[in-house]
């Protein structure tokens, strides 16, 4: 059947919301993070408008650099009240067309509108709809992109930011991207990149172009995303996140066996972001927390520990992790693979609100 998806994406969100309030800054550039301290600050910018944006500063970027970069921008520190509330109006707009819906994040969000519209050309009109009742209702931009997969949708609705409107059909898509970058992709960044463009692949018509196996042979799995993604045949539905679904949980075998708690530690970290990144996307808030631990020789264990309330802080996970793991501290065994489970799951379409906090190391 044909899919129509939109995905749609607030435009500079923060530094917008900052705008819409003083419209003194329309025009230039606005950089929301960290107090730049005349360039001996710490911390990062959250966002930039697209002014700030010609100087090369971008989300992630040191506020210090941004500051040598452009000296005479205005920096304002992050008002996160005013965010989560522009964020849930955006929400409940986008949300009225289809039940369908899935917000990532504080400024993104699909729906499927397959059931919904026609053809794309309707689906267009939706969107259109949407932008305007963003723009008169919440006073700020929104680019939308429609495709049949998902990550098609999000690859279009960056196409021509901002308050962009981008329609990849199947006919089409691959003519529109061919020329353009791999890094259009999600997932695709500078590392990625660089191993791509040792094997040649530079545009998105270069993956078109590549047989499936030899993206396998070079990339492993990742290749095979990436393949598909380009090809448009990404299956995945808008709302993948099923309310019956039980427990979130991710684990990972050490390469060689090891008793270095660094390595273990390491690991652990990097399990917790993985399934953090997974309840945000989600909205999920959780109340068990479980360590697995599996030794040289299969020896395993899980150990648990229920909340007496639902939390989503990833630093409370590994403080729980962490303590669970004290009890094998003194074994002497090498460890083999650690594992992080969550249960005890709610989900929360409604807790927007905290969202927002995922970006407090500003
Ligand atoms: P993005 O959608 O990634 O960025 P954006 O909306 O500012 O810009 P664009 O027009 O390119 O979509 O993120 C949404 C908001 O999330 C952003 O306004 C600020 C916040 N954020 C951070 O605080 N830190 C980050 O590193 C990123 C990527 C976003
Ligand atoms: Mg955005």
């Amino acid at each position: 059947m044909k899919r129509l998806i939109l995905h749609c994406d607030l435009d500079c969100f923060f530094a917008a919301v900052e705008i819409r309030d003083n419209p003194e800054l329309r025009g230039k550039p606005v950089i929301i993070g960290a107090d730049p301290k005349e360039g001996k600050g710490r911390g990062v910018i959250s966002t930039c408008s697209y002014e700030a944006r010609e100087f090369g500063l971008h989300s992630g970027m040191p506020i210090s650099q941004a500051f040598q970069r452009c000296p005479n921008g205005i920096y304002l520190k992050p008002n996160f009240n005013k965010y989560n509330l522009a964020s849930s109006q955006v929400m409940e707009i986008v949300e009225n067309y289809s039940q369908n819906f899935q917000q990532v994040g504080s400024d993104e969000a699909y729906l499927d509108l397959s059931d919904i519209c026609i053809n794309f050309n309707e689906a267009k009109e939706v969107a259109k709809e949407i932008q305007s009742k963003i723009r008169n209702n919440v006073g700020i931009t929104i680019s939308v992109g429609i495709a049949p997969t998902k990550s098609l949708a999000k690859i279009a609705s960056d196409f021509k930011k901002p308050n962009g409107l981008t329609v990849f059909t199947p006919d089409n898509f691959k003519f529109l991207l061919k020329d353009k970058n791999i890094t259009c992709i999600p997932g695709i960044g500078k590392k990625t990149k660089i191993k791509f463009v040792k094997k040649g692949i530079k545009t998105i018509g270069d993956i078109i172009k590549t047989p499936l196996a030899d993206m396998i042979t070079f990339f492993g799995k990742h290749g095979d995303w990436i393949w598909k993604v380009a090809n448009g045949l990404d299956n995945r539905k808008v709302m993948e996140f099923h309310a019956s679904r039980k427990s979130i949980s991710a684990e990972r075998t050490f390469s060689t066996d090891t008793i270095d708690f660094n390595e273990i530690l390491s690991k652990i970290t990097e399990i917790n972001k993985k399934i953090y990144r997974t309840v945000i996307k989600h909205h999920i808030t959780y109340k068990t927390i479980s360590l697995k631990i599996r030794f040289k020789g299969f020896q395993t264990y899980t150990r648990s520990k229920t909340l007496n309330y639902y939390i989503q802080d990833e630093h409370k996970v590994l403080k729980v992790i962490l303590d669970l793991f004290k009890e094998f501290s003194n074994n002497k065994k090498k460890v083999r693979l650690v594992g992080i489970k969550l249960s005890n799951l709610e989900k929360n379409i409604r807790t927007r609100q905290k969202f927002i906090l995922n970006y407090i190391y500003v």
